[in-house]
């Protein structure tokens, strides 16, 4: 999907091609089942996922697979099979086979509860969407499996992730990724959160590369298992602001959809992430300036 396409490839540099084996339950993109190993592999297929991981000897399972804030709420049903059930199959496997797993968190792990601006690593998690409560239960859960037996659970909450390439999937920070593209095609944008909906972000090159000199970080450096990382906070008035400058026809009109704004509403402003920066040396790339710079200019 949107994350795990650029992981790969990221991986892939550094530990070689036909080591790092991509899996989806729908086809990729041409270019990307040419550019190393892929299989289809169903998170809920647990004796399948086991012969993969036998017959490939897979070390480190990194799980992406999840129904998003949106589209989970849509589909409450769906959303907990594949985010709690599915999850459940990839800790057991991970423990019956001695893998390292990551798992990805996310800001939708807070809710109106938590301290908003910014919120910490540790504090209250009181989420009101599926997604985000499948996603405290899965921080909960890789971290008993870590204390009781030994599993070497990994987590980031991420914030938005502004992908390059790929269209993201039902989240509620996906705005940010269509005003670009509709700003460098149709000069306008219709907006479906407030113009003042100050959400954390990151650019999809710093999430990845957050996520590698995670799972590479010591142990020993690790006082957490799941941390929040960060980069830069915008609302959309901002971030159409900042597009203006290199496309000032730019237009934005605002309809907030009201699922949506009610998720927004109830997530964190900012993250504190200096657990991260102390711990394993944690430092963003790309502010707003550099990601609206790379999209328009550099990877339109
Ligand atoms: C969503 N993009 O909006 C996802 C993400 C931080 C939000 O988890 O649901």
């Amino acid at each position: 999907g949107q994350l795990g396409m650029g992981l790969a490839e990221m991986l892939r540099k550094q530990y070689g091609t036909d080591n790092v084996i991509l899996s989806d339950i729908k086809k990729p993109p041409p270019h990307i089942f040419r550019s190393g190993p892929f299989v289809y592999a169903d998170v809920l297929d647990y004796k399948h996922l086991r012969e993969l991981i036998i017959n490939n000897q897979i070390t480190w399972l990194v799980h992406y697979s999840a129904l998003l804030s949106a589209v989970g709420e849509a589909n409450v049903a769906l959303a907990r099979k594949i985010n709690i059930t599915g999850l459940h199959n990839v800790l057991d496997l991970a423990l019956e086979n001695c893998l390292r797993l990551f798992v990805p968190s996310t800001i939708g792990a807070f809710g109106p509860s938590s301290p908003r601006d910014p919120v910490p690593d540790l504090c209250v998690q009181r989420p009101r969407t599926i997604y985000g409560v499948s996603k405290v239960h899965g921080e909960l859960m890789g971290e008993y499996l870590h204390h009781k037996h030994g599993l070497d659970f990994r987590c980031l909450r991420y914030p938005g992730v502004i992908s390059v390439n790929t269209p993201p999937g039902g989240g509620t920070t996906d705005y940010a990724v269509q005003i670009f593209h509709d700003a460098l095609s149709t000069g306008h944008h219709e907006c479906y959160l407030r113009p003042d909906t100050r959400l954390p972000m990151m650019h999809i090159s710093d999430c990845h590369r957050a996520t590698v000199e995670f799972m590479q970080a010591p142990e020993c450096q690790l006082s957490l298992r799941t941390y929040n990382i960060a980069a830069m906070s915008f609302t959309p008035e901002e971030v159409a602001q900042e597009i203006r400058k290199h496309l000032p026809q730019l237009k934005v009109t605002y309809s907030p959809d009201s699922v949506r704004q009610t998720i927004a509403d109830s997530w964190p402003v900012r993250f504190d992430d200096s657990n991260a920066r102390r711990d394993w040396g944690w430092a963003p790339a790309f502010g707003l300036e550099e990601l609206v710079v790379i999209k328009l200019v550099y990877q339109p």
